[in-house]
């Protein structure tokens, strides 16, 4: 029997593409370029299984695809807002993804980002590079102290919880929470979470505020000009989640008007565009989604998809189907 075909949208950790070679017909698609929505059709019609990432958008569009030869969609990543799922459910293509392998690395990019914009940790790299720092003084770049401070969720999940896990763990702080879904005691108690019935009750209570909600539809733009004035002007506002949660020209607004004092973001809306007035900002912290980018992680999340994969062509239930 010939081996299954598969196409990989972006290049994968060698030791991954390795083992995905030796099982499969692997094309792998060599272009820092994301396929447009015509080869994607196309793909579908070629290959048995397509795997995408968060930048490949895997709409309707693409999906309605006369003749698809593919039955497998398996995204390497946890969020998969890129892929329009309810299409995909409708088209009869299976999809997974690969949570939890990414919640930990992804936990700490987020306190990273947290520590960053609080203790102002870009502004004062780029003084020290442009050559303008002109010595110690007690009142020079001075940030926001973290510990002890109440540190609020939304979105309680894997990654949410880690990130919680280090915020209370490594900096004292006190945990809310909101979470459309029941979260069980036992996961809140690891961090004596509390929970709050409504976002604005944390955006009002948190110096932090941590998102980790999915994005998509949903979500889209929960963080608007209005929420944002809910926030207490020292607090610090942190995205690893998806960049369409926040509407960014109303955050840009904000770190303008000091109606909160710094924001952490990898993620952005349309990335890898930036809303050029946030770019302005010198108290935004600006990452290029890099909240998985650890070699463990990435190696772990290609094999999160391979056991998908082959699971599937076993004609097993994959353990991620999440259409
Ligand atoms: C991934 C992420 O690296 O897994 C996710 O949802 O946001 C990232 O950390 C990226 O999506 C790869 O597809």
């Amino acid at each position: 029997m010939s081996k299954p075909k598969v196409l990989v949208t972006r290049r994968w950790p060698d030791a991954v593409e390795a083992r995905l070679k030796a099982l499969y017909d692997v094309t792998l698609n060599e272009s820092d370029v994301p396929m447009t929505a015509d080869q994607m059709r196309q793909a579908l019609k070629d290959y048995d299984a397509f795997c995408p990432t968060v930048s490949d958008k895997v709409d309707a569009s693409v999906l309605d695809v006369a003749g698809a030869r593919t039955r497998i969609i398996a995204s390497y990543g946890v969020g998969y807002s890129h892929i329009d799922t309810e299409a995909a459910k409708k088209a009869g293509f299976v999809v997974t993804n690969t949570p939890e392998v990414l919640s930990e690395c992804t936990a700490d990019l987020a306190i990273t980002l947290m520590l960053m914009a609080a203790r102002r940790a870009g502004e004062g790299e780029r003084e020290v590079r442009a050559g303008n720092w002109t010595g110690w003084r007690p009142t020079h770049m001075i940030g926001t102290k973290v510990s002890g401070g109440t540190f609020g969720v939304l979105g309680f999940g894997r990654i949410g919880r880690e990130a919680a896990k280090r915020a209370h763990g490594g900096f004292g702080m006190k945990v809310i929470y909101f979470d459309p879904f029941p979260v069980k005691p036992e996961l809140a108690a690891e961090t004596g979470a509390e929970k709050r019935d409504t976002i604005e009750e944390v955006l009002r209570e948190s110096d932090v505020v941590s998102l980790h909600m999915p994005g998509g539809k949903d979500n889209y733009h929960l963080i608007n000009a209005e929420r944002l004035k809910m926030m207490k002007p020292t607090a610090i506002l942190v995205n690893s989640a998806r960049g369409e949660v926040i509407d960014g020209k109303a955050l840009a607004e904000a770190l303008k008007a000091g109606t909160i004092k710094g924001a952490g973001l990898d993620v952005f809306e349309g990335e890898p565009r930036i809303e050029p007035s946030l770019l302005a900002c010198e108290n935004a912290v600006l990452l290029p989604h890099l909240g998985s980018a650890t070699q463990a992680t990435r190696e772990a999340m290609g094999w999160r998809v391979m056991e998908n994969l082959e699971a599937f062509f076993a004609g097993q239930a994959p353990r991620d189907r999440v259409a």
